[in-house]
């Protein structure tokens, strides 16, 4: 099914019920300064000053779109491909750009922002999710725990595990599906015989919808509902949102030996921040001087970011160790 399927909102050339004017333009802003953070970091990595990067290009409409919906005291579950979603709770680039440098001062406290560890491996913080909002019910707060993973994610255990639990328990979850097409080189095709990800639902007794994953209204519209619903004890949501992956999987991918390069101008084309800024200059709220500005922040933020990172003493190669053993073996120990 193609994405154009999916629920979209941009079109309708009004604002949903409840966003005023301000509240679309810190949308904008978030998103400008996601997709500024990947650009610079993907420049970053050719300049050897961060590690291998998790390209999120294209993506970003889902993660402030998703995220614009929660309370700072909910809770997100990033994987790799949302390693920068702290941003939209004011986490410092530095932070981020750090723990792609492999620097300890990257690993942020959880609980300080309410974001977890960027999950590196697939699916494994589905449950984290389940669990964290299954506690927080049932210690009786009113806190939401919104997962984000790809469409490869819904291959593994974990997944199912984890969903069927927050379902079972009626847990305040809400989990997001990046469906970009493609798990590295496998596409969705290879991965799936269910028509859409979101019917994955019904299997679990809960809600799935579909919305297109380049349209940031759409998404926020489906993450409020899952949200609210999630918060008054409804229980979870999966949501689909479906998009095609426009930039290589990592820095350390090529694509150009299994993907169709066509399809992938198509959708840069199409890509979401572009689509967000023609809505906004439609209903009247951005001006040439506000996307200036606001384009000039990011920037400014991300210089200063890999500044205040790179001024960072480096981390002492001790540390490789020390959480690692209990007793390190001998070949490890020191004299
Ligand atoms: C448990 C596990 N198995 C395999 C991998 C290797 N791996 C890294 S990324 C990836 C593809 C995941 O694709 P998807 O879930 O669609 O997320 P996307 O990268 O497209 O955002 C795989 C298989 C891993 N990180 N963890
Ligand atoms: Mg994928």
């Amino acid at each position: 099914m193609a994405a154009t399927d999916a629920f979209r909102r941009l079109d309708a050339d009004a604002a949903p019920d409840g966003l005023s004017e301000r509240d679309l333009l810190e949308l904008y802003r978030r998103m400008v300064l996601l997709r500024t953070y990947d650009e610079r970091s993907v420049v970053y990595h050719r300049q050897g000053r961060i590690g291998t990067y998790a390209i999120f290009w294209n993506h970003e409409a889902i993660q402030a779109g998703a995220t614009f919906a929660l309370r700072d005291s909910d809770w997100i579950f990033p994987s790799y491909r949302e390693s920068a979603i702290g941003l939209v709770r004011g986490m410092p680039a530095e932070t981020i750009l750090q723990w792609w440098r492999g620097h300890p001062s990257g690993w942020w406290n959880p609980a300080e922002w309410n974001v977890a560890s960027i999950c590196v491996p697939i699916a494994t913080h589905v449950p984290h999710a389940a669990g964290l909002a299954w506690g927080k019910k049932l210690r009786g707060e009113d806190t939401v725990a919104m997962a984000f993973f790809g469409d490869g994610a819904t291959s593994e255990g974990a997944f199912h595990e984890g969903v069927n639990l927050a379902a079972v328990m009626d847990a305040p979850a809400v989990f997001v599906c990046n469906n970009n097409g493609w798990a590295i080189s496998t596409p969705l095709e290879a991965q799936t015989r269910a028509e859409t990800l979101a019917d994955k639902a019904v299997g679990y007794g809960i809600p799935g919808v579909r919305v297109d994953g380049l349209d940031v209204l759409a998404v926020y519209e489906a993450a409020r509902v899952a949200v609210d619903r999630a918060r008054a004890g409804g229980g979870p949501t999966l949501i689909e949102a479906v998009h095609y992956r426009a930039a290589p999987h990592a820095t350390a991918d090529d694509p150009s030996a299994y993907i169709d390069p066509e399809r992938v101008e198509a959708e840069r084309a199409r890509e979401c921040v572009g689509q967000y800024e023609r809505f906004l200059r439609r209903v009247g709220v951005l001006t040439d001087d506000l996307v200036e500005s606001t384009r000039t922040e990011a920037e400014g933020l991300l210089r200063a970011g890999i500044a205040a990172a790179e001024a960072e003493p480096p981390a002492d190669p001790e540390l490789v160790f020390t959480h690692a053993y209990v007793d390190p073996p001998g070949n490890l120990r020191n004299g």
